[in-house]
């Protein structure tokens, strides 16, 4: 495969090729493509230097697949022009994921929805992956009616900027401020921009991309998110209504056989999920699973990730394989 990795010197970028080259995915040719800043200025993939360049030389050369991971403008303007020279890209950015027309896929619950003629596929929000990642299973089983979710959110989430301003003010320097007020010691209740309606954008991902990715409108999720001062991954408390009952110890095992899922759960060991021990890792951690005792069929947990590898770079990564699995590029 021709594969090109766009966006490849940022934070995402860089676990791409991590995992690309852990995953020995196929590779006949690599174009690792950046902004005209980085242009001409070394790479290294798999201990061999690549120079980087720009993005129209990369559509100039018709790569077979495009790992996008520039921003939203970036995929907007140049994912339809790759598109149209026949390569299919993998977004990660927000660009194109309600798009009716795009496919907004976790591998493990909704690939086998990919066709040849997807030319422009979505890779979700890392904190509705994991999210996704754990509520698929039990939604077949049980039917959910209503989620209520609140994030800690790592400042790798929001790019170099953050975790830079952690690092800073972490020794005491006076840097660059990547939010509005310090994080280290804090707990910031704004991931992304405000909307009109007074949830943030990550809230609103939150609340619309599981609806899609799971093909079904009739649930509803109610999200606040939280940037917290971690680094590894994000945590998520889950509430889970559902219309049917269900036995704990059923869920735990139904989590357990689910691929892609780790339940660490044993409170007489303290052992619950936690974003340090997620870092580096593909997998969801589930942890903390237990009845709501307020109302019926409902049900609490914690969910853990790291949202560069399985919230990013893990889950495009897994597309692409799909898509050179099935001969569909
Ligand atoms: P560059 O390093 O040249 O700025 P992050 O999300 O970590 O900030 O990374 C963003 C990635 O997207 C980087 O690889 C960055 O390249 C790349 N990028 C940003 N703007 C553009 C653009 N206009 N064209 C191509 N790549 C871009
Ligand atoms: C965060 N979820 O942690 C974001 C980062 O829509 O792909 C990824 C933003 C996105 O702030």
């Amino acid at each position: 495969m021709k594969v090109a990795v766009v966006g490849a010197t940022g934070m995402v970028g860089e676990v791409m090729l991590k995992v690309l080259a852990e995953r020995n995915f196929p590779i006949t040719e690599l174009l690792l493509v950046a902004s005209e800043r980085s242009v001409g200025k070394k790479l290294s993939y798999k201990g061999k230097a690549y120079t980087l360049v720009g993005l129209q030389t990369a559509v100039e050369a018709k790569p077979e697949i495009a790992i996008f991971s520039a921003g939203g403008g970036t995929s907007l303007e140049w994912a339809p022009k790759f598109a149209e020279v026949g390569t299919t890209v993998i977004d990660n950015s927000s660009a194109w994921r309600m798009d009716p027309t795009k496919k907004l896929v976790v591998p493990e619950i909704n690939a086998s929805e990919l066709k040849t003629d997807d030319k422009i596929i979505a890779n979700p929000n890392c904190s509705t992956i994991q999210l996704v990642m754990a509520l698929n299973p039990l939604h077949k089983k049980y039917e959910m009616k209503r989620v209520v979710i609140s994030t800690y959110q790592s400042v790798s989430g929001t790019g170099v900027k953050a975790v830079k301003q952690l690092e800073n003010e972490m020794a005491g320097i006076q840097g660059e401020m990547a939010y509005p007020y310090p994080i280290n010691r804090n707990a910031l209740p704004h991931c992304d921009v405000f909307l009109e309606n007074g949830y943030t954008k990550e809230e609103m991902k939150l609340a619309r991309e599981p609806q899609k990715i799971l093909d079904d409108r009739k649930f509803s999720v109610s999200a606040t998110a939280v940037r917290i001062p971690t680094a590894g991954g994000h945590s998520e408390s889950v509430n889970v209504e559902f219309q049917n009952d269900f036995d704990v110890s059923e869920v735990r095992k139904l989590l357990s056989e689910t691929p892609g899922i780790t339940v660490q759960d044993n409170p007489d060991t303290n052992t619950y999920p936690m974003p340090i021990y997620a870092h580096d890792k593909d997998d969801v951690f589930v942890g903390r699973i237990r009845r709501d005792e307020t109302q019926r069929n409902t049900l609490n947990m914690w969910i853990v990730s790291d949202n560069l590898r399985k919230g990013a770079a893990t889950n495009a990564v897994q597309i692409a394989e799909y898509l050179v699995e099935n001969k569909l590029v």
